[in-house]
């Protein structure tokens, strides 16, 4: 046992608890008793794009290398997959894409004339399973909004690139599936194929909503 002096005020509880920590610690610690990572929460308003008529909000709570995820949307198109994602990149503007985004003029914004606004895929924001890119479009690992409405919740371990994304503010979290013609389905009679993936309809991947995280 050390034979260390502490100079502590406060009851013998707490006493204990102190003097348990600074002798654990560093001669030279500065750190506070409440330890070395510093939780930080990054938060935004969720916008509707493509006239999706939704709304929501979204919170990512940082935590070493783990990321705290959480959005609630509502309105959303009601019983379908809706992809959502983490999305950066270090040359994107850290915006949500507006209308000066359309650059063919078609009147929508696909995923692919978000991506100088939102950057690519940097994490999926799946329900179970791999959150990699990998999983950027594996519609039955994401939320299927019954009653238009998601509630996400969930905790993944992610790169020191996704944790810098996040933590700098210029992380934005975009959530997909936009039924044009509200036939209950994503079909191709809208806005045909995908520009991800033309196997898919352009309704299953357009973006939704869109949120920067600041
Ligand atoms: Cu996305």
């Amino acid at each position: 046992m050390q034979n260390r002096k502490l100079y502590l005020g406060a009851a013998a509880a707490s006493v204990a608890v102190l003097g348990s920590v600074a002798l654990t610690a560093p001669s030279n610690a500065t750190t506070p008793a409440h330890g070395r990572h510093h939780d930080q929460t990054m938060q935004g308003r969720l916008n509707p794009l493509n006239n999706s008529g939704a709304s929501g909000y979204a919170a990512v709570t940082v935590d070493g290398r783990k990321l705290h995820v959480r959005y609630d949307a509502s309105r959303l198109a009601p019983g379908l997959p809706h992809a959502a994602h983490l999305h950066f990149d270090v040359n994107a503007r850290h915006q949500c894409p507006s209308v000066r985004d359309d650059v063919n003029h078609d009147f929508r914004l696909s995923t692919t004339e978000g991506h100088p606004a939102y950057g690519m895929i940097v994490t999926s924001l799946t329900t179970k399973g791999d959150t990699s890119p990998a999983s950027a479009l594996a519609v039955t690992r994401f939320p299927t909004a019954p009653h238009g409405m998601v509630e996400y919740r969930r905790t993944m371990t992610v790169s020191k690139a996704v944790v810098r994304a996040v933590r700098s503010g210029e992380a934005v979290l975009v959530v997909h599936g936009v039924d044009y013609n509200n036939n209950g389905m994503y079909d191709f009679d809208s806005a045909g194929p995908s520009d991800l993936d033309a196997s898919l309809p352009a309704e299953a991947t357009d973006p939704a909503l869109c949120g920067v995280l600041r």
